[in-house]
């Protein structure tokens, strides 16, 4: 199995930490669909990034489908998200506002890096911004209702999710996706990202052997 993507890109890499806690071997080639375009066309011409290349060779996208192929196989001791419907709502909400902010965020880095800069239409780049913006504020006061775990064993595909998307968040929009402005979601992600599989799995450079 192959996953193809960059480890910038917080899809690519919630789907990277999630297939290890899931114990699922693969091999991760760094591809970018924008810098490394030929390369990727050749595995996925649809250049989409995370592309999974299945043993019997099928290639599936999108992260969230990706994910939901392997929740359904997982062990019961293996699974990401609680089986209890109010629990899974919450963990549901939580995916949801991180991938809104991993969304915005993207367009923003997109606006910043691939168009030039007399072509960029700042409206849109603000009001994606407010977006981030908007989701961080709910997760904060979702975090302050609802104090998540952050025991190695115990964060689940929310926690995942969460802090790929603020780790990515971050670090295009320092100043507004900042620690000061949203002190408990910056401290639960400190403390994730320091987890070993985190930590196998960093935002740049190449992913680090994990015993599975
Ligand atoms: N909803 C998708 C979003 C994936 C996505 O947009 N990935 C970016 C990389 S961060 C990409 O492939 N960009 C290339 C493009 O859209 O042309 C998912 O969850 O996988």
């Amino acid at each position: 199995m192959q996953l193809i993507g960059t480890l910038f890109s917080p899809y690519v890499r919630r789907t990277a930490i999630a297939l290890r806690r899931y114990g699922v071997a693969f091999e991760h080639r760094s591809l970018s669909p924008f810098d490394d375009r030929d390369a990727f066309a050749q595995i996925n011409p649809v250049l989409k990034a995370p592309t999974l290349v299945l043993d019997d060779g099928q290639k599936l996208i999108d992260s969230g489908l990706i994910l939901d192929y392997f929740e359904s196989q997982a062990k019961p001791e293996r699974r990401l998200l609680p089986a209890d419907a109010p629990d899974r709502a919450h963990a549901l909400r939580i995916i949801g506002l991180a991938l809104a902010v991993c969304e915005k965020a993207a367009q923003i880095a997109y606006e910043q890096k691939r168009r030039p800069e007399d072509k960029r239409y700042l409206p849109l780049i603000a009001r994606s911004a407010t977006q981030v913006i908007a989701a961080c504020t709910e997760l904060e006061a979702a975090m302050e209702r609802h104090p998540p775990s952050v025991a190695n064993d115990r964060v689940g595909l929310a926690g995942i999710t969460l802090a790929a998307s603020w780790t990515f968040a971050h670090l295009v929009m320092p100043d507004s996706v900042a620690a000061a402005s949203f002190p408990r979601l910056a401290g639960f992600v400190r403390q994730v990202e320091a987890l070993p599989v985190f930590a196998s799995v960093p935002s740049s450079g190449a992913i680090r052997s994990w015993p599975s």
